[in-house]
């Protein structure tokens, strides 16, 4: 059974020595890959120092990175952290458990239902986006995740080898979650401890900008996953904006035969049709989406013949 470890990084030589060494304790035989994005500081050197399969990625970002890593990487099992020393290499095992067992595709490990990421990071407004963003997926999807942005998770082969990876940056954790609850993976949450980072660590992480990213990414996937829903929102919308425009003008129309309030009309008339197109756009896309669907499990079913073959 082989393990490997993906270690993204950008910039943390601080840390990075020791995360290798904390993870080589806890699973002695399993391959540890670190993905050096372009870093400025030894980071490359030093995790090669440690150790580690040490590769460059050129294209800058967290998701161009795990793009590479689970392209190139063949394992049973997949562990992914951060550089930085903020998730404890202590919590893999259980991490891994229900992925030995069958019992999950993927397992998050999740800072945020023990209180120790609130307790830990400093920067407030943190707290107020994972609240945000978590209550708008699990609204979206009718699920009940309680951390989608941690950097912690332990995946199955067939989880790594058939995800699409988009995003190019930090959005990638909220586009796993999506594509887990789209696809009907089995996901389980393992509550685990985090630290903040040592003094003099920085995160590479943009509060705002990335977080509109994070926002961008939700939107976009909802549209491109449920665009029946989707659709349907802007055509009721539309078309209640229609009614109550064009409904003083029906009523006029009974009432004396004769239509005056012309640009009413005019606009009822408009806003109506925006509805209908809405609805349409919705339905054509929507068999798009469950063809999209099926070719998706068809693949699915190749992936799992050549693990068995393998
Ligand atoms: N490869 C790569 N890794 C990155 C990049 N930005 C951040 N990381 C790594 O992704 C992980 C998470 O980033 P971090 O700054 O800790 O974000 P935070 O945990 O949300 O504060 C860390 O291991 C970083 O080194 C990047 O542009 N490329
Ligand atoms: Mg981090």
């Amino acid at each position: 059974m082989r393990i490997a470890v993906l270690l993204p990084c950008y910039n943390e030589e601080q840390t990075i020595g020791a995360v290798i060494e904390e993870f080589r304790a806890e699973l002695p035989d399993a391959d540890i890959y670190v993905y050096d994005n372009n870093s400025k500081d030894r980071t490359y050197e030093i995790a090669k120092e440690h150790g580690a399969f040490v590769k460059k990625e050129f294209r800058q970002g967290k998701g161009n990175v795990v793009r590479s890593m689970f392209r190139d990487i063949d394992a049973d099992y997949y562990v992914m952290a951060d550089g930085d020393r903020t998730y404890p290499a202590r919590f893999v095992h259980q991490l891994l458990e229900p992925l030995k067992q069958g019992e999950a595709n993927i397992v998050i490990g999740d800072r945020l239902s023990n209180g120790t990421y609130v307790e830990e990071n400093k920067r407030q407004f943190h707290n107020f986006g994972n609240n945000l963003v978590r209550g708008l997926i699990n609204f979206l999807y009718k699920s009940d995740l309680k951390d989608i942005m941690t950097g912690y998770r332990a995946f199955d082969r067939l989880f790594v080898k058939s995800m699409p990876v988009m995003s190019p940056g930090f959005e990638i954790e909220t586009e796993m979650t999506i594509h887990t609850l789209d696809k009907r993976f089995v996901i389980k949450e393992i509550p685990i401890e985090y630290k903040d980072r040592p003094e003099g660590s920085e995160s590479k992480l943009n509060t705002f900008s990335d977080g509109f990213k994070v926002l961008n990414k939700i939107f976009t996937l909802f549209k491109e996953y449920k665009p029946m829903m989707f659709f349907s929102i802007w055509s009721v919308l539309f078309l209640v904006l229609g009614l109550a425009s064009g409904i003083p003008v029906i009523v006029e129309f009974f009432d004396t035969g004769f239509i005056t309030k012309i640009p009413s009309a005019i606009l009822a008339v408009g806003l109506v049709i925006l509805s209908v197109l809405s609805f349409g756009c919705g339905l054509i896309l929507d068999t798009v989406a469950a063809n999209f669907k099926k070719q998706f499990e068809w693949e699915l079913n190749n992936i799992k013949q050549d693990m068995k073959e393998f």
